[in-house]
């Protein structure tokens, strides 16, 4: 070179071309190793020292004539080193969701984790066997209230104040004149003080009796009640239709059986017996021996009754009855004991 080599490209000692030449080269080996995209950046163009941003720097000590070749070189730098660093960010975050969608990677064939799916309670499942098989029959659903007066529960069934049924040996009380009920028949009243006949009806719900747990009794179990009020319904009305729920729940082979009884708010009132379901009629432990399980009380409603609630009895006739749901779950699938149905068992509850 005949020129003494200008101001800017003698600074540090180093010719332009070489300072350059010295940087890219550092860039390729530090690009090949294990430098991430940002330590580069950093290197090359951290706003302090970066190596580029230094040259970029040392460009405004350059005197004005040389600048535009100077800065036209360090510029190409600058461009190629941003180009090559702009190339790797693609790369390394390409590689970074690459890996990303590896290790998340869904196997949609898989089969999905099915959640358990639950299943009706038994006692459920027979109320609304009993609910279809009379619904069938033109019955409809009545609800009442659990905590009764006494006079729904007992006055305006016929049962007097001093009758052995109101004992509250047998009677959750609540005051003198609220208290639990302890059957479903109070819903038949009232239905019938809001409704005039014809009437059908079946009323499901908990009772509450101060009975003993033990493998028959529960002190909160279940009943439905049935009601059923016309003009014309006669006891042979009565028998069809509880012969007809009977063998449909049962079993079509199912012989039924009325009994005279006493019910305060029926007369004539039945205890209705089915043949025995575990040796049909022949005679077993569980029908100690007779053949015949007992199974519902009813009966022709008492005129009396009729009386509290304003029908005429001279023009209506009507028949009742009411079954205890645990009773019927237990027969029809063959449970021994009352009390695994409120024991919330999966082990229990899963056969059925
Ligand atoms: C009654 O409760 C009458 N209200 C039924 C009735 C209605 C008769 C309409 C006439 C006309 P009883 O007390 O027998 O009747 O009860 C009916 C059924 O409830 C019984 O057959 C029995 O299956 C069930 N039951 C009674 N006490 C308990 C108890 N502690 N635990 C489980 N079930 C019971």
């Amino acid at each position: 070179m005949g020129r003494s080599a200008p101001f800017f490209l003698r600074h540090g000692g180093d010719m332009l071309e070489e300072k350059i030449k010295r940087v890219l080269e550092e860039f390729r080996t530090d690009s090949k190793g294990t430098a991430s995209p940002q330590e580069l950046r950093n290197k090359y163009f951290g706003r302090k020292n970066g190596m580029v941003t230094l040259l970029m720097k040392e460009l405004q000590l350059v005197p004005p004539a040389e600048k535009p070749v100077a800065g036209k070189q360090v510029n190409e730098l600058k461009l190629a080193l941003e180009a090559e660093l702009d190339g790797l960010e693609a790369g390394s975050a390409s590689q970074a969701l690459a890996e990303r969608l590896q290790a998340e990677r869904v196997d949609v064939t898989l089969p999905g984790n099915r959640r358990p799916i639950g299943h009706s309670h038994p006692l459920t499942l027979v109320r609304s066997e009993i609910e279809d098989i009379f619904s069938s029959m033109g019955y409809w659903v009545e609800d009442g209230p659990e905590i009764e007066t006494t006079f729904y529960n007992f006055e305006a069934l016929n049962i007097p104040e001093h009758h052995p049924a109101r004992d509250s040996q047998d009677t959750f009380y609540i005051s003198d004149t609220l208290l639990l009920r302890t059957h479903t028949s109070p819903v038949q009243i009232r239905t019938m003080q809001k409704q005039r006949p014809p009437l059908r009806i079946i009323c499901p719900g908990k009772v509450y009796r101060r009975d003993n747990p033990d493998a028959t009794h529960s002190p909160a179990f279940q009943q439905i009640e049935g009601l059923a009020v016309d003009e014309s319904l006669t006891f042979r009305d009565f028998k069809g239709t509880l012969e007809y729920f009977l063998k449909a729940f049962f079993s079509q082979k199912t012989k039924v059986r009325f009994r005279p009884s006493y019910f305060a708010f029926t007369e004539p009132s039945a205890e209705v017996d089915i043949s025995c379901i575990f040796c049909a009629g022949v005679g077993c432990r569980v029908c100690k021996t007779s053949g015949w399980i007992e199974v519902l009380g009813a009966g022709m409603v008492d005129p009396a009754v009729f009386r509290y609630v304003d029908y005429d009895p001279e023009k209506y006739t009507g028949f009742a009855f009411g079954l205890g749901i645990e009773r019927f779950a237990m027969l029809k699938y063959s449970v021994n004991n009352i009390q695994y149905f409120y024991e919330s068992d999966l082990r229990f509850l899963e056969q059925f």
